[in-house]
């Protein structure tokens, strides 16, 4: 169940800080820090995000709190996705009733989200690799031959390679209507794709949010100047806990450089809703973050991903 859009929440709390995947002024290769209150503290002795998510959560807890006790990093960094090397994004699906219901309205195949809303076992799909995902600030995707798209903001869920959840991220899951309703066999195609998948910059600590499970999610677009859908949903709606989610991912797999869970979406627009080229996507996860992109159509916006540069590069003073 979605909150009216009407309820008019007060404003959503700002996390306090996040550790950062950053490209720096200096050094080749992208870094590893935490962003607090605008000064990014290197964490030193990290070499990437892999590299972090690799150690137990007590040792990351450690190393976040000591590395606000270093310098800070001068220029304008740009943020980047906050996962690398042999990371992966996987999301779950129709963890929502709002969810099921959507999907049940436009799919051909209606009961098998029925079925997956209730069974013991939860729908699980490998989203994006770590180079694909696209950051804060980016274009998101929508494919060239769908032609109903949506976006399904969703809590993400940072763990470490011993299936810890050590902090959460803002994700948008990007997704074809029109292709997974004309058969659900066709989900790989209607959620895998270029510009499919963003993430906030960086991921904030698990300690610092008290109760995952109860965080109010917002999301609004906006074309050409003007408010086109708003509405927002909380965390409390989720039908399965957060943790029996990880432990599915983890059963049959290894994530030895970190895995990025997102727990499906609680908003699904009605049916007369599209997506259309430049619309602006803004999505805030109470105390995690805010994750905002322009939409575009077709792989060509996302071709330098494939040469490892990024579609847009802005520091952290034109995101603030
Ligand atoms: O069943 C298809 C995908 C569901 C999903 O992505 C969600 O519920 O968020
Ligand atoms: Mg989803």
């Amino acid at each position: 169940m979605t909150l009216p859009s009407s309820a008019a929440p007060a404003d959503l709390k700002a996390p306090r800080r996040a550790v950062v995947r950053y490209q720096g002024d200096s050094d080749p290769e992208p870094l590893v820090g935490v962003l607090e209150a605008g000064q990014l503290h290197p964490m030193k002795g990290i070499r990437s995000i892999a590299d972090l998510l690799s150690r137990t959560g007590d040792e990351i807890a450690r190393l976040i709190e000591a590395a606000a006790e270093s310098g800070s990093v001068d220029g304008d960094p740009v943020l980047l996705p906050p996962l690398d090397g042999r990371g992966e994004l996987w999301c779950s699906g129709v963890t929502y009733q709002r969810s099921k219901d959507g999907r049940m309205e436009e799919s051909a195949e209606a009961t098998v989200y029925d079925k997956v809303y209730a069974a013991e076992r939860p729908e699980l799909f490998a989203k994006s690799p770590a180079w694909r995902l696209i950051a804060d600030g980016e274009p998101v995707g929508i494919r060239s031959d769908s032609g109903h798209d949506v976006p399904e903001p969703e809590l993400a869920l940072v763990c470490n390679a011993f299936g810890e959840i050590v902090g959460y991220a803002v994700c948008n899951d990007m997704s074809s209507r029109s292709i997974e309703g004309e058969n659900p066999v066709y989900i790989p195609q209607a959620k895998v794709f270029a510009g499919g998948c963003s993430v906030s910059s960086g991921f904030v600590p698990a300690a610092d949010v008290a109760d995952p499970s109860n965080l109010r999610i917002r999301m609004r677009v906006v074309r050409e100047g003007q408010e086109v859908f708003a509405d927002e949903t909380s965390t409390a709606q989720l039908a399965r806990p957060l943790a029996e989610l990880v432990r599915y991912l983890f059963h049959p797999l290894d994530f030895p450089d970190g895995v990025m869970l997102a727990t499906g979406t609680g908003i699904v627009p009605e049916l007369d809703f599209a997506l259309a080229d430049g619309d602006l996507i803004e999505i805030e996860i109470d105390q995690v973050g805010r994750l905002r992109n322009t939409v575009r159509v077709g792989k060509e916006p996302f071709r330098a991903l494939s040469h490892g540069n990024r579609p847009s590069h802005a520091g952290i003073a034109a995101r603030s």
